[in-house]
């Protein structure tokens, strides 16, 4: 849910980046960060010290454009991956505005994604998101592996069809940029639709 700051004369939109424990989350986060400048960013901070893995930050993608005139603020969280963390997890996706799924191409690490894309569909069914309409994109990461799973496999098994795939690998910055992008241009789209739809009510 898209928050508007009027004084700031910015909006809010919060991307969720999502998927089995150890997939790659947080050093997709670590790798925007960096790449952003100083001044245009807040503090990567992690959420709650005793779930560690949980990172957060918020920044002004300059590249993105504009709402209505707003400057878009991008707020990135991760949430933590492990079966064990879901209450922590539903809390995180709250008021989401989109969804990054970061797969893991790890061949043992298949019943982990399963598992994970369960509880995303799960949390956006708790929430009512709409599957058809709420972005979401894919990002089959670990392509760099040995051991990886076919990408055609994976794309099969886990995402939403039609909804857009990146391959990456996200500690060699591959891919991380363009995920980011595409998952921000939809965000965009889509609360922009919406607050047509607010004023035109
Ligand atoms: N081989 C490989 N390892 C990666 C890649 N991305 C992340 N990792 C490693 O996977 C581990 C878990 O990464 P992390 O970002 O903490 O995963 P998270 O639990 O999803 O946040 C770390 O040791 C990373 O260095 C990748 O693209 N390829
Ligand atoms: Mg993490």
């Amino acid at each position: 849910m898209a928050f508007i700051d009027y004084s700031k004369h910015e909006i809010s939109c919060k991307l969720v980046y999502c998927g089995p424990g150890l997939s790659g989350k947080t050093t997709n986060i670590v790798r925007i960060f960096q790449s952003v400048q100083p001044d245009s960013r807040g503090e990567l901070v992690s959420l709650y010290t005793s779930f560690k893995r949980t990172l957060f930050f918020d920044f002004l993608p300059i590249d993105l454009g504009d709402i209505a005139g707003f400057k878009v603020r991008f707020h990135l969280y991760s949430v933590p991956g492990q079966a064990c963390y879901a209450a922590v997890r539903r809390l995180v996706f709250r008021g989401a505005d989109g969804l990054v799924f970061v797969a893991d191409s790890g061949r043992e690490r298949m019943d982990a994604n399963l598992e994970a894309v369960r509880d995303l569909y799960e949390n956006m069914e708790f929430y009512n998101y709409s599957v058809s309409e709420m972005p979401l994109v894919f990002q089959l990461n670990k392509r760099d592996l040995e051991d990886a799973n076919s990408a055609d496999y994976l794309k099969e098994e886990l995402c939403t069809p039609g909804a857009p795939v990146f391959e990456a690998s996200s500690y060699q910055n591959i891919g991380v940029r363009e995920t980011f992008m595409e998952a921000g241009r939809r965000v965009m789209a889509w609360v922009r639709e919406g607050l047509d739809k607010d004023f035109s009510e």
